[in-house]
């Protein structure tokens, strides 16, 4: 009981053990998989360099199957991850709205990249994304790199993989309420090639678990998560 991550014998995602919902953060995951709810584990790794991600929150409630994660810059992370936002992400913006290839030739676009190349968060990808990461760089005032995350097993996100992206809604409600485990997609904003691995020695999500998902969901490709 005691209110942080109870985990109470009660509905899955049950966070706590009485039935009020829950807004404050409430679970600290650990560099690996972690059970926040008895019969839900969390995974959450970068998309390209699959380095698993702790210091996530959530929060949740007893009646709405939903998951809402979050997750601050660490302090010890502040360095790499402004620098993970650089000069070739404002190329690689640019590159994208002309319709160059990002990655290169037979590399198609992933969504991720294209919700990570939306810095200012309006939906789409523009010019003032590019701007906006160019300021970043030189210092000037400018969104701060954040992180997003995704359903890896969302079967719409293929359609995300363009000029509009759209919104990354806060809370994550597919495959949640049935589901025995859910690994979370973290998207750096800004970061648009993917080029934030992690704290030196961070640990990482396996290919294999890559190939198996989506050995079993047709609509998911392995060039999503820069596999190629
Ligand atoms: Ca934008
Ligand atoms: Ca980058």
């Amino acid at each position: 009981m005691g209110g942080d991550l109870a985990v109470s014998a009660a509905p899955p995602l049950a966070l706590t053990a009485n039935a009020t919902a829950i807004s404050a953060p409430d679970v600290s995951l650990i560099p690996t998989s972690t059970v926040v709810a008895p019969l839900l584990q969390v995974v959450a790794y970068a998309w390209k360099s699959h380095a698993l991600l702790d210091a996530l929150n959530f929060s949740s409630s007893v009646d709405i199957p939903v998951l809402v994660p979050a997750r601050e810059v660490p302090v010890d992370e502040a360095l790499i991850t402004d620098a993970a936002v650089n000069l070739q992400d404002a190329i690689a913006i640019l590159k994208l709205i002309v319709g160059l290839d990002v990655n290169g030739a037979g590399r198609p676009l992933s969504p991720y990249q294209a919700i990570a190349a939306d810095f200012d968060a309006s939906g789409g990808v523009d010019l003032t994304d590019a701007i906006g990461v160019l300021k970043h760089v030189v210092g000037l005032t400018a969104p701060a790199p954040a992180w997003l995350f995704v359903d890896e097993a969302d079967a719409t996100m293929a359609t995300r993989a363009n000029l509009s992206p759209g919104a990354v809604e806060p809370t994550l409600s597919t495959n949640v309420g049935s589901a025995t485990s859910v690994g979370l997609v973290g998207i750096l904003r800004g970061d648009v090639d993917g080029s934030w691995t992690g704290p030196a020695g961070s640990p990482s999500l396996d290919v294999a678990h890559f190939h198996e998902l989506v050995a079993s969901h047709a609509e998911l490709n392995l060039g999503q998560w820069g596999i190629y």
